[in-house]
């Protein structure tokens, strides 16, 4: 795969919502920016949850850092693991409002476009190094109706269809809270841990793997 000069890695957490005071994924974002990982340097950013919003800042950045890996963050405050989500849904229906009021049910994330699509990274290796690296972490093949399946499947359908992006990869994790939020929780430095090992690994990985982003067509 031809990735150019490309070294930056894009991780986006979001800002809290509903009823969490803060989101960890924020917190992991803001910790890894300007990090270096294999060589490569991390531009964290935090995203509005609100739909539409966060997929325009999304396109700022891409547009900015053109990233050869984008790894978006996000809460899903039932999980005591971190998750790699398998699969963007073309499909929202938020149970409760954005941070804007918005609450679409059941209407497609970009119409027209496929029902879903598969992560590009390479979620079975980065599972194996970052369980190896002592860090809860499962595989997940549903990341919800609400905003952040609305920034993945956003994020995988530019990625499939936007030609400056060709060989970027990129995907979603979902998060647990943080001690403090309740239960199931893991600490901060766990989760940071988590991430920097699979974008080791995803790193490692685009150059020895050779794996386009999948799509299922309706
Ligand atoms: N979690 C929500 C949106 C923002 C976040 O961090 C979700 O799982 O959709």
């Amino acid at each position: 795969m031809k990735t150019g000069a490309r070294d930056t890695v894009l991780v986006t957490g979001f800002d809290a919502f509903g009823t969490h005071a803060m989101n960890p994924s924020a917190l992991v974002a803001q910790t890894l920016h300007q990090r270096q990982i294999a060589g490569c340097r991390v531009i964290g950013a935090e995203l509005p949850t609100v739909f539409g919003l966060c997929l325009e800042r999304l396109d700022s950045l891409l547009a900015r850092h053109q990233p050869l890996l984008v790894v978006g963050l996000g809460l899903a405050a039932g999980c005591a693991a971190l998750q790699l989500e398998r699969v963007a849904l073309n499909r929202e229906d938020a149970r409760i409002p954005d941070n804007q009021g918005a609450q679409p049910q059941d209407r497609p994330v970009i119409p027209g476009a496929p029902a879903a699509y598969l992560s590009s990274l390479p979620i079975d290796a980065m599972l194996r190094s970052m369980s190896a690296a002592g860090v809860p972490v499962q595989t997940s093949q549903n990341a919800g109706a609400f905003v952040c399946n609305h920034l993945f499947f956003g994020l995988m359908h530019r990625l499939a269809s936007v030609p400056a992006l060709h060989g970027t990869r990129g995907g979603f994790i979902h998060l647990p809270q943080l001690p403090d939020q309740g239960s199931p929780h893991m600490p901060l430095a766990q989760m940071v841990h988590g991430i920097r090992t699979g974008i080791r690994c995803a790193l490692a990985a685009s150059t020895a793997l050779v794996q386009q982003p999948g799509n299922i067509e309706t």
